[in-house]
């Protein structure tokens, strides 16, 4: 089934006139690409650990974002970042071909690292805790092929929780089409329980694949969390500098039980973020892909939306949380 050709966002999101709001340009090092940013609140600033790709950009070589690691940014107000030196995290070895795509969690006080890794058998899900940014502590790496991981800032009934994206290509005949699980842990590193938790079929504005987005956030309606939904067209041809791009990612928006958030609430069925902003659909390596990675929840109500754009720039776009709510809560 292919999908309408423009989707389109949710007007309760407002993208920031600024973005994008990190580049390639603002990071020392100069990576050639800058996004997919795991974001949050840690001790009093914003913290993001955004991922880099090497590689010359313009005359294709990048492919197939072959070269990776992990940024590290910090920022008094959540627009302006200032990068630090250094790539922060990248595990190297013989077995580790590449680390990307950060996710952040702060549970009880300390900062938790989701990220994945392309390794010489297969995809893994790790996850890591650090108190300076400076040194992490690997607590566990999944069975492959999984990936997207992200963790819940509390323990829900005395278990972390998180959520995951296996994809069970010989279980699905060969083909994307992965759906979202979600699993828990006494400690963080024994991993079980796991169950599907949004199949590909339940979201109208996907035919490909799904997977986790931003860490969830706690509203008293439930977890709200954002995922990422895949569709392709065959009639797509190039779209950004690769030879062929046919998939679109949107961003979509659930909110799952507090108590037991096994159980969907509510979800959006229209797309909260499709790509649209010429830096979204324009100019990028694979371009309409929007991939959400961040989620911070002011004072006043405003959530940030952290999200990479084209697979080439981070950007930043803002909702209230009761709308948030509200869109997941409508047409149930
Ligand atoms: C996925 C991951 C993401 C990326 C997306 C679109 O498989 O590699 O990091 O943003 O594809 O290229």
């Amino acid at each position: 089934m292919t999908l309408p050709n423009p989707l389109a966002s949710n007007p309760i999101v407002t993208r920031y006139a600024g973005n994008p709001v990190l580049t390639a340009a603002d990071v020392p090092y100069k990576p050639a690409l800058v996004f997919n940013a795991g974001v949050t609140k840690y001790e009093g600033r914003y913290v993001m650990m955004f991922r880099n790709d090497y590689g010359d950009a313009e005359s294709g070589t990048l492919l197939p974002h072959n070269t990776t690691n992990v940024g590290l940014a910090f920022s008094s107000d959540g627009i302006h970042w200032d990068v630090q030196e250094k790539p922060a995290f990248g595990i190297e070895s013989d077995e580790i071909i590449r680390t990307y795509d950060p996710r952040l969690t702060v549970i009880d006080g300390r900062c938790y690292l989701c990220f994945a890794v392309d390794t010489r058998h297969g995809v893994r899900g790790g996850i890591a805790v650090t108190d300076d940014f400076d040194h992490f502590e690997v607590l566990s790496m999944s069975a492959p092929d999984n990936r997207n991981m992200v963790l819940f800032p509390e323990t829900i009934g005395g278990k972390y929780v998180r959520l995951e994206r296996p994809f069970p290509v010989y279980g699905k005949s060969g083909k994307d089409s992965f759906d979202i699980w979600i699993s828990d842990s006494p400690d963080l590193k024994y991993w079980g329980n796991t169950e599907l938790l949004l199949g590909l079929e339940k979201v109208p504005f996907a035919n490909d694949k799904l997977g986790p987005a931003a860490p969830p956030i706690r509203t008293p309606q439930g977890w709200l969390t954002t995922f990422h939904a895949v569709d392709i067209d065959h009639n797509r041809g190039r779209n950004g500098w690769e030879p062929f791009w046919r998939k679109r990612y949107c961003a979509g928006i659930m909110l799952l039980d507090l108590d037991n958030p096994y159980k969907i609430v509510g979800m959006s069925k229209r797309p909260l973020l499709a790509p649209e902003a010429s830096y979204e659909v324009e100019g990028g390596f694979r371009n309409d892909v929007i991939f959400p990675g961040g989620m911070v929840l002011e004072d006043d109500g405003e959530v940030k939306l952290y999200y990479g754009a084209a697979d080439t720039v981070e950007c930043l776009a803002t909702a209230h949380v009761d709308d948030l709510v509200r869109a997941c809560l409508e047409d149930q």
